[in-house]
């Protein structure tokens, strides 16, 4: 019987467990999860620090409002506070980019005004909308984001801001760097010159303000894991081979073959391969047998996977203003876009583009979040934790121009080094496009006796929502319903376009 077939789902973050229970609630009765950790969630991870929590991985729900099902769901599990849930937050369209209240303090200790920084923010959000627009448009007049950029800030800043004194001009360019930096840390990237100028439009956004969750968004593995029949998943399990069929014989059964780490070998009708962009990029040559096909390994290749980490820093007392919710670092010396990794004495912590504050107050104390992105990150993440330590004071104290000031505590994610993600989350790099991602998700063989053998969900092949929860869930939620009508009404599959 059909709901007899073995379906091993490798991977337990939202998209595995999205998977696993619209199957076992259509009535498939062998489903088994496989997770190479010792943990449920992947990315969404809620951490402690002191008596606080914090988000080492997921933190935002982007777009909170009715077509997120990520909103939706926990809405349903009370886990949200009673702001997030108002017409009004659910209505607001930020885009993508929320209206945070910005401080912005100088490498020479200095605030910065409004007046000031104000024009080349709006410079800089006027390019990014753009840029947004390439993909519909069609044509790449560039072949990145970065390109685009640079170029286009040279020619309107000249322009507009011809009448202004040279100094608070060259402050402006040091503030479009540190955007630059944002930018790189929003879309997970080394570089703005590694992200696809049409591809950048790909991503789409839903109304409503950003929200976070009071209690951990992990409250939300909790409550999706506590459907899910005990005993399902199998932890520090993970798979190192899955052996599928370019052809199989009429009437043969579990054409699949699941080899795990430990060496046990696990025989599926269908497996649903969850595991990050990062991993499979790191790990196909030796995860598929037969190798996975050209144009489909071609589109792991072209999709970008880099590293956005948080170094989380608590303090005694708050030096930024009380309303502030993103402090913004910048650089006074720097003045271009462009990659500058390349100089080797750079130190890491130039990259870090500044810190979001944790808010309410009352719930986090004085805890900021800062935000650091590309190959600096991945070094940072090879330093000792009070290295770290050492150059956080030795910013804040520059900044501030406070020599005194120290963190009470301090504490970072490694994101890079986890073996089992191999960096953060998936964007469009340059050459890519929508085909990519339908590739990435395409199941291994499309036809055949045997046809869906390996089917692929996880953000990264997510049309529209890569690099987020929702997009992750809604990819495990695909697949389950691949499967449902290849058993119920086979050949009339057709994935949703959201
Ligand atoms: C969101 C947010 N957020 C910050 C940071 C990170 C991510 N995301 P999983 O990896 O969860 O699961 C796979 C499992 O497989 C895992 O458990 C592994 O252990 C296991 N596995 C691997 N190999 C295996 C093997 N061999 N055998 C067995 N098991 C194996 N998303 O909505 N809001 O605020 C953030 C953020 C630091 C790291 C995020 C955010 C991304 C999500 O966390 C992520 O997409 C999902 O959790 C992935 O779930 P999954 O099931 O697919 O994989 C304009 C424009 C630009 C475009 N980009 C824009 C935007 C925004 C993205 N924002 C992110 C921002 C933050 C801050």
């Amino acid at each position: 019987h059909s709901l007899d077939s073995q379906i091993v789902i490798v991977g337990c973050g939202i998209s595995g467990i999205g998977a696993a229970l619209k199957l076992t609630k259509h009535g498939f009765r062998n489903v088994r999860i496989l997770e190479a950790t010792g943990r449920s969630g992947g990315r969404i991870k809620t951490g402690r620090m002191g008596n606080n929590i914090i988000e080492i991985g997921a933190n935002w729900i982007h777009g909170p409002s009715e077509a997120n099902p990520v909103f939706c769901l926990s809405r349903q599990y009370g886990l949200l506070d009673p702001e997030s849930l108002t017409p009004e937050n659910q209505n607001i369209d930020i885009g993508g980019h929320p209206p945070w209240v910005p401080n912005w303090f100088s490498s020479s200790g200095r605030k910065l005004t409004a007046e000031q920084m104000g024009p080349a923010v709006e410079l800089f959000s006027e390019l990014l909308e753009e840029c947004s627009q390439f993909n519909d448009k069609g044509g790449e007049p560039y072949s990145s984001v970065g390109e685009f950029l640079r170029t286009e800030v040279r020619q309107r800043a000249a322009d507009r801001w011809r009448g202004d004194s040279v100094s608070c001009q060259s402050l402006r360019m040091s503030l479009l760097s540190t955007l630059h930096k944002v930018e790189c840390c929003v879309s997970g990237t080394h570089t703005l010159d590694a992200l696809g100028l049409g591809g950048y439009g790909l991503y789409k956004t839903l109304s409503g303000l950003d929200c976070t969750f009071p209690r951990g968004y992990e409250g939300l593995i909790d409550n999706l894991m506590k459907e899910l029949r005990p005993g399902m998943v199998s932890y520090h399990r993970p798979v190192r081979g899955v052996h599928w069929q370019k052809e199989t014989r009429k009437g043969e059964r579990s054409p699949v073959m699941v080899e795990c780490e430990d060496g046990e070998r696990i025989s599926a009708d269908h497996v649903i391969l969850t595991v990050p962009l990062g991993y499979l990029k790191k790990h196909h040559g030796t995860l598929f047998s037969p190798p996975l096909p050209l144009h489909k390994l071609h589109s792991v290749q072209r999709m970008g996977f880099g590293t956005n980490n948080k170094i989380f820093v608590e303090f005694d007392n708050p030096w930024w203003d009380e309303d502030c919710e993103v402090i913004y670092l910048v650089w006074e010396e720097e003045s271009d876009l462009a990659d500058q990794v390349s100089d080797v004495e750079r130190p890491w912590i130039k990259k870090l583009f500044g810190f979001t504050v944790l808010k309410p107050t009352t719930r986090y104390g004085h805890v900021l979040c800062g935000w650091i992105a590309g190959h600096e990150s991945e070094f940072m993440e090879t330093l000792p934790e009070q290295d770290v330590t050492r150059a956080i004071t030795n910013l804040i104290r520059r900044f501030t121009g406070n020599p005194i000031i120290t963190p009470r505590r301090v504490l970072r994610s490694q994101w890079f080094h986890d073996p089992w993600t191999c960096g953060s989350y998936t964007y469009a790099g340059t050459g890519s496009s929508l085909q990519d991602i339908q590739n990435l998700a395409e199941p291994l063989p499309l036809q055949g006796e045997q046809p869906l053998q390996v089917l692929f969900a996880g953000e990264a092949t997510h049309p529209s929502f890569f690099s987020t929860v929702h997009g992750a869930l809604l990819t495990g939620w695909r697949e389950a319903d691949r499967l449902i009508s290849h058993y119920s009404a086979p050949g009339t599959f057709q994935p949703t376009k959201s």
